[in-house]
């Protein structure tokens, strides 16, 4: 049987279900979180949405948040966890929840998915995608409430449209939820237009150490405690920053210094386009990756460290001019 058969069969036969996505939410873990609750819901079904992250302040607004709630003591056992975005319990902070079977709907390549049905489809641009076929295989009405949600992960999950995992199915779906009720110009505005002022200021601190060399292949920037600070950011307000370093023309490699409150060490973030792996660097330093975006972290103070990485960074440059 088709993954999406048996799960269908095994929602229409059961009643009570927990749901959960991963930890560091992201648009198309909440969407697909709040559309699977609501559907459920709709079919008369018993769903808890458990979060154990809080939901980030640019998808506050999508519609049934309010229903997202800390795992407890649950009274009476689940028929079983839906994992969507992710594989293992654990990916959702979930490691302690009481024994059920698990659902897996997943869009990322897992080497060991745990599920009692696993469906991983990596072809999908989002998750949301699988969780809107899900829905109507169910003959769940997808109203607007479940649309906007849907809308919302594969508008974010695809980078509004624009990475390499935006084909015509994406921006076919993308058309029927429209069709569904979902409204483009609402949901792109609260979810991009959601920067708190400190991102902003931190955003135009760090861009300012802008340094570029190798002929512009290479462009770097750096954030001490004190910028962050005098920002009033938080960690998270670092993200996207380094896809404006990615946003020139002639830069090939990225690289994001990070200095995260602890002084005797920082975290680098690396980026870098189509063949370069920068993954390999990373694994040098004990970090990890994607062939296009890792990280790792060095255990030395921000000023005495760098030079190190810059050079291997320069020596890896050259070796794949
Ligand atoms: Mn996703």
């Amino acid at each position: 049987m088709n993954p999406i058969d048996d799960i269908a069969g095994f929602i229409r036969k059961n009643q009570r279900f927990a749901l959960a996505s991963h930890l560091h939410p992201d648009g198309d873990s909440i969407g697909c979180l709040l559309a699977m609750t609501l559907g459920l819901q709709a079919l008369g079904k018993e769903a808890d949405a458990l979060g154990v992250d809080p939901v980030p302040f640019a998808y506050r607004g999508l519609p049934g948040v309010p229903l997202i709630h800390p795992p407890g003591k649950s009274s009476r056992p689940y028929d079983a966890l839906i994992l969507l975005e992710c594989s293992r319990p654990e990916r959702a902070g979930l490691e302690g929840l009481s024994p059920c079977p698990h659902i897996v709907i997943d869009h990322h390549l897992s080497c060991r998915p745990e599920g009692r049905i696993n469906w991983i489809e990596p072809s999908f641009g989002a998750t949301g995608q699988m969780v809107l076929r899900l829905l109507e295989a169910l003959e769940v009405p997808i109203c607007a409430d479940i649309a906007t949600n849907l809308y919302a992960a594969l508008l974010t999950d695809t980078g509004s449209f624009q990475f390499n995992n935006t084909n015509a199915r994406e921006l076919h779906d993308a058309a029927r939820l429209v069709d569904y009720g979902a409204n483009p110009g609402e949901i792109a505005e609260m979810v991009f237009h959601a920067n708190p002022p400190s991102k902003v200021l931190l955003m135009g601190k760090v861009l300012s150490t802008l340094q570029l060399e190798a002929q512009g292949r290479m462009a770097w920037v750096v954030m001490n405690r004190q910028a962050m600070e005098s920002a009033g950011a938080l960690p998270e307000d670092t993200e996207g920053i380094i896809q404006h370093l990615m946003s020139i023309h002639s830069v090939e490699l990225a690289a994001f210094f990070k200095e995260d409150g602890d002084p005797s060490r920082f975290r680098v973030s690396l980026r870098s386009k189509g063949l370069l792996d920068v993954s390999s660097i990373a694994q040098g330093f004990s970090g990890g990756g994607h062939r296009n975006a890792a990280g790792f972290t060095i255990h030395q103070r921000l000023e005495a460290g760098i030079p190190e990485v810059l050079e291997a960074l320069r020596r890896f440059l050259s070796g794949s001019a």
